[in-house]
């Protein structure tokens, strides 16, 4: 239900920026560049679980044309793509369990699980 092609494309534009930012400020307190902060960490890690599932809808038929880095394999493709997004949108929850915990080993490894979720999509889908 978006009125033009260029809104579905900004709509998960912006969510994935949203996802970015929490992300990245998580990948910055594993990686030491800032103190850990378990709170801050497992609320950035419920952002991320929750902003997974919004930029699905915004992969509109025919939305590869205009401002976006989405390729066309994306509809080719759509089964692989929709599988790919699901286990991002597992992974990231599982994420957020795991900041609940104390467990620094199991948060970095579902940290990385979902960080290798996002690289994954991007490898095949998205212009580099
Ligand atoms: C990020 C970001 C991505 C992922 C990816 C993980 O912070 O913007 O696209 O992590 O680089 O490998």
């Amino acid at each position: 239900n978006f009125k033009e092609t260029d809104d579905a494309i900004h709509y998960r534009q912006s969510a994935f920026g949203l996802i970015a930012h929490n992300f990245g400020d998580m990948g910055a307190m594993l990686k030491g560049k800032k103190p850990f902060d378990a709170e801050v960490f497992a609320m950035r890690a419920q952002n991320v679980a929750a902003l997974s599932k919004l930029p699905a809808e915004g992969f509109v038929a025919g939305s590869d044309k205009g401002h976006t880095d989405a390729l066309a394999k994306i509809w080719s493709d759509k089964a692989d793509f929709d599988a790919k997004m699901s286990a991002f949108q597992d992974n990231a929850a599982k994420l957020a369990v795991a900041a609940q915990s104390s467990d620094q080993n199991a948060i970095k490894q579902a940290f990385m699980n979902t960080g290798k979720s996002c690289k994954g999509c991007h490898d095949v889908y998205k212009k580099d």
